[in-house]
């Protein structure tokens, strides 16, 4: 059998799970939000990347029905959270597409009675290749709820500059790639300047993701990057492990 065999069985059968990814703030030192990130334990390959299912469910189309899943199960969830947090969600093109993706955050919303202010959705710059007219009237009827829009994987696609003038995006995730030698190459962090300042003079705020290690960690907050996530702090985790008491402590 094949793995869109496999995924349209698992979908049915309950093999996805979110995990969730801790956003930190570096003013505060407190937690932010979450990031939910899709997870699939096959009954006999184990676990399956999403790296590996996520494009051959974009290829078939199931992505659709699986992303409007997890939009319900990660409001669901995030709503049982501190009424600070956030909780950010990955949207593919698929759900783009035809305006799927309105519906689904306006239903995902009713349902769970979620305050679409602490939603963000992550979506990249190649989604907004295809049809960026009809991309953006769709984001800007999203932001109209209130729903918050990031730009994930910054720096990664085409045409960076062009969608950052197109789309009042409000925050702008700075791609690991230029985070992991930020302490041995000068261009990296010659960049992550550059994209902070652009974002600062832009409104939007901005993350930094893959942070593994304390002098990553410290050229980041040098900088005034606003959040940061990886490693560093938590890879992501199941929704029961997640250290939601000793964030109501605070
Ligand atoms: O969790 P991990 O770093 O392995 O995720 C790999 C890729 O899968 C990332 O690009 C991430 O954006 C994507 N991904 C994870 N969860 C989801 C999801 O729920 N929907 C979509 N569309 N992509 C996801
Ligand atoms: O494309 P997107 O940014 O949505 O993907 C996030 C992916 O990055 C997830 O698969 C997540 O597991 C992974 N990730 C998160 N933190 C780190 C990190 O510190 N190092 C590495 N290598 N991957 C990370
Ligand atoms: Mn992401
Ligand atoms: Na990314």
């Amino acid at each position: 059998r094949d793995l869109e065999a496999d995924m349209r069985v698992a979908f049915a059968g309950g093999q996805f799970a979110l995990h969730y990814q801790p956003l930190h703030r570096l003013d505060t030192d407190a937690i932010a939000g979450f990031e939910a990130l899709l997870r699939w334990h096959h009954p006999e390959r184990g676990n399956v990347p999403p790296d590996v299912f996520i494009p051959i469910a974009e290829q078939s189309g199931l992505i659709v029905q699986i992303g409007e899943w997890v939009l319900r199960e990660a409001l669901a969830e995030a709503a049982t959270w501190p009424k600070d947090l956030t909780v950010a969600v990955n949207v593919s093109a698929a759900q783009l597409r035809g305006g799927e993706l309105l519906r689904q955050v306006v239903s995902a919303l009713s349902t769970t009675g979620f305050d679409p202010r602490r939603l963000e959705l992550e979506i990249t710059e190649t989604m907004l290749m295809e049809d960026s007219e009809a991309q953006l009237r769709l984001l800007h009827r999203l932001r109209a709820l209130g729903v918050r829009i990031a730009l994930d994987d910054f720096g990664t696609g085409y045409s960076s500059l062009n969608y950052l003038r197109a789309f009042p995006f409000d925050k702008i995730k700075i791609d690991r790639c230029f985070v992991t030698d930020l302490a041995r190459n000068d261009e990296s962090g010659a960049i992550v300047e550059a994209v902070l300042e652009l974002a600062a003079k832009l409104n939007m705020q901005t993350i930094a993701e893959g942070v593994e290690d304390t002098e990553q960690l410290a050229r980041l907050r040098e900088r005034g990057c606003e959040q940061v996530q990886g490693y560093l702090f938590s890879r992501a985790l199941p929704a029961s492990d997640l250290p939601i008491e000793k964030i109501s402590r605070k």
